[in-house]
């Protein structure tokens, strides 16, 4: 990224950031059980001095070994013996008369013990609920439905103000694609969000940890106190801390949305973070542990539902090229022309991927079908192409304009390029070519408008402050292409340089 400031962003070291939510305290004990840190605010929930037991073997602590059914030590040993990295467990745990959630993980050589609250306001049976929100979730097949299905039920669980989907387009940024909302909330469908709102590691440790609940805004973290090692204190590593403190930048970026708590679910699609379930209530709101897990279990459903229709609209798309492939494969077997397999029969270059129109740039020649730019801008192309370097005989963009700027003024036919060469020396190709997608993408607010100076003319990366709907034309950028179009591309090249050599083979033969 070419911005310094946009760089600090994505920089912000957000899973070690020295404190945590204060609705709940943390205390991280090394291997041998001592405890190494402790959160300040234990003692407004113990009247415990964080200080007074760093370097205390924890079975040494009084109020941790009094209740005698409940031993902390041995609820760390016991979580520790499970996987419970990947598969944390709220224990319920009594102390002065406060039953409180213990959520214990094994991390980077520390057991790290956070302390929530178990109370909840929600009044409804959470099993049933959630059985039922399952059931109503996977009654419908479509995608939209299911989207707004899940925003619904999710908004049952958790009680909040407004339960958005939050999608991810292939450059980063987010649309809002489904919302269950209050009636007095207006309607966030559809805005898109720049991809910086949620930088790039705040999107890894959202697919390392699946929910995290911003509870309040306005309330100060607590530290993490820790002694010095040689002088230097240690940031311990948060990453799967249920209540690791928020970073400041976002919580600046909530207070501009007036949002006083956010909760958030990652939607998974296999390895990729395909989206966000994006929960804001407008006044503080808590949802503990068992809540937070219900939303969970609602996300990785709905997870596996996407990741199981997109499959299945992509195993389609590719069956269809497949098929495409084949045909082109008997014209070319029955020893017709290159150009006559590609471009003149019912089947052609164009059928083999969705595009506006194809070209076939061969012997010198070019042959086109569809809707494609005039011959004087493909010949052009052709020369480009050819002086370029590139993959296997590939290129592929969705924003031709960039790279060969002529193609600016052909908007109508040539945004998405995929070229393909045939041959190795050749300037022989075929051509694919997408038109502008003329998508009017609604922004929420300017999203260049990052970026602030200030009066001494430094810059500074703030939040946006205004959410007025701003419309922004994506200008001259077409579909991107799939692997799956790749993949056929390269399996008809595969054919036609096979005919070609068999034909010159015949040739050679003929002369001998
Ligand atoms: C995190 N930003 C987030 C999160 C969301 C958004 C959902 C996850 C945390 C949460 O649940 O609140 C963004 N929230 C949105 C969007 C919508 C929404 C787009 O509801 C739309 C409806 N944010 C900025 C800029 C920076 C930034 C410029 O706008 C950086 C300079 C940072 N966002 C930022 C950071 C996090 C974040 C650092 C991680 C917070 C954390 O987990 O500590």
């Amino acid at each position: 990224m070419s911005d310094p400031n946009l760089e600090t962003c994505d920089n912000e070291p957000i899973h070690i950031p020295g404190s945590i939510q204060n609705h709940g305290f943390s205390i991280a004990l090394d291997k041998a059980l001592v405890v190494r840190y402790c959160s300040e605010n234990i003692l407004s929930f113990l009247e415990i001095n964080a200080q007074s037991i760093l370097g205390v073997e924890l079975g040494n602590i009084e109020i941790f070994k009094n209740e005698a059914s409940q031993n902390l030590e041995r609820l760390v040993r016991f979580a520790a013996q499970q996987d419970f990295l990947s598969n944390q467990n709220a224990f319920s745990y009594q102390l002065n008369n406060n039953v409180f959630n213990v959520i214990v993980h094994f991390y980077n050589d520390y057991h790290v013990i956070d302390f929530e609250p178990a109370i909840s306001n929600l009044t409804h049976d959470l099993q049933s609920l959630v059985g039922r929100s399952l059931s109503e979730i996977l009654s419908d097949k479509k995608i939209e439905n299911l989207l707004g299905n899940v925003a619904q039920q999710i908004k049952k669980i958790i009680g909040y103000d407004r339960v958005m989907v939050y999608k991810f387009h292939d450059d980063g940024h987010g649309e809002v694609v489904a919302e269950a909302k209050s009636d007095a909330f207006e309607s966030w469908l559809g805005l898109h969000y720049p991809a910086s709102d949620i930088p790039k590691q705040a999107r890894e440790l959202y697919k390392i940890n699946l929910v995290r609940l911003i509870a309040d805004v306005n309330t100060t973290p607590s530290a993490l106190i820790t002694q010095a090692v040689n002088g230097k204190a240690i940031p311990l590593d948060l990453t799967h801390s249920t209540l690791r403190a928020v970073s400041p930048i976002h919580i600046q970026y909530l207070k501009n949305m007036g949002v006083a708590s956010s909760f958030s679910v990652s939607i998974l699609e296999g390895d990729n973070l395909w989206g966000l379930i994006a929960c804001h209530n407008y006044t503080p709101r808590f949802i503990n542990y068992r809540e937070r897990e219900s939303a969970k279990l609602v996300g990785q459903v709905l997870s596996s539902a996407i990741s199981f229709r997109e499959q299945e609209e992509d195993q389609q798309h590719a069956a269809e090229h497949r098929q495409a492939v084949e045909t082109i494969t008997r014209y070319l077997l029955r020893n017709v022309s290159v150009q006559d397999a590609l471009i003149n029969r019912e089947c052609t270059l164009e059928s083999v991927l969705d595009c506006g129109g194809a070209a076939l740039y061969f012997e010198n020649k070019l042959h086109v079908t569809g809707n494609v730019p005039d011959d004087g801008f493909i010949n052009k192309l052709v020369d480009w192409l050819g002086e370029r370097t590139y993959n296997d005989g590939f290129y592929t963009t969705n924003k031709l304009v960039d790279d060969f700027p002529l193609a600016g003024k052909h908007k109508l036919t040539a945004c998405g390029l995929l070229a393909c060469r045939l041959g190795k020396n050749l300037k022989e190709y075929m051509l694919w070519f997408r038109p502008e997608v003329k998508t009017l993408v609604k922004w929420a607010g300017n999203p260049e408008k990052i970026i602030k100076t200030d009066e001494n003319g430094i810059s500074h990366i703030s939040p946006r402050n205004s959410f007025q709907e701003w419309s922004q034309q994506v200008e001259l950028s077409a579909v991107s292409w799939k692997k799956h179009e790749l993949e056929a591309a390269i399996s008809l090249r595969d054919e036609v340089n096979y005919a070609i050599s068999r034909k010159a083979n015949e040739l050679r033969i003929v002369n001998e």
